[in-house]
């Protein structure tokens, strides 16, 4: 059984989030997903999510790729999720390119996958924001 981690915000979860979990499922046998809390996107990330935390986990425990979502509370539970998670492989979009390869040293496998081009929850914000005022 491998167990495959990733993390994020999915905030207005779209077509580029499911490419995502859907490979990152692809890369073993169990996914877990470390979803940002409102406070963590807020005060690291800068990020004010449009749907909040209990929502974005209602979403992402509906996709079939997904087996298990827990909450991402800070920068440094990586480290010991990977053991308290029993996990195998690291999978994150390719914008986090090399920032999370010192997770090796805890024996686990560190997975960029290409991101999806062209789609991003800042750009849909963008897009209907400028639909409202045409
Ligand atoms: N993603 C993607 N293609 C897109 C948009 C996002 O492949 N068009 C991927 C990102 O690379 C990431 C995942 O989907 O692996 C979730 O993206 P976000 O919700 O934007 O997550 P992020 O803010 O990058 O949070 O500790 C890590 C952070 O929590 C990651």
């Amino acid at each position: 059984m491998v167990r495959v981690i990733t993390y994020g915000t999915f905030d207005l979860l779209h077509y580029g989030h499911i490419n995502l979990l859907r490979r990152a499922k692809e890369q073993g046998d169990y996914l877990i997903v470390v979803l940002s809390t409102d406070e963590f996107n807020w005060n690291m990330k800068q990020k004010k999510c449009y749907f909040p935390y209990e929502q974005r986990k209602q979403l992402l425990e509906a996709i079939r790729y997904v087996d298990l979502v827990i909450p991402e509370n800070n920068w440094e539970q990586k480290r010991s999720d990977v053991h308290e998670y029993h996990v195998d492989k690291f999978v994150m979009g390719d914008d986090w390119k090399g920032k999370f390869d010192f997770l090796e040293e805890e024996g686990v496998e560190v997975v960029y996958l290409p991101r999806t081009p062209e789609i991003s929850t800042t750009a849909i914000k963008k897009d209907l924001a400028e639909k409202d005022k045409k």
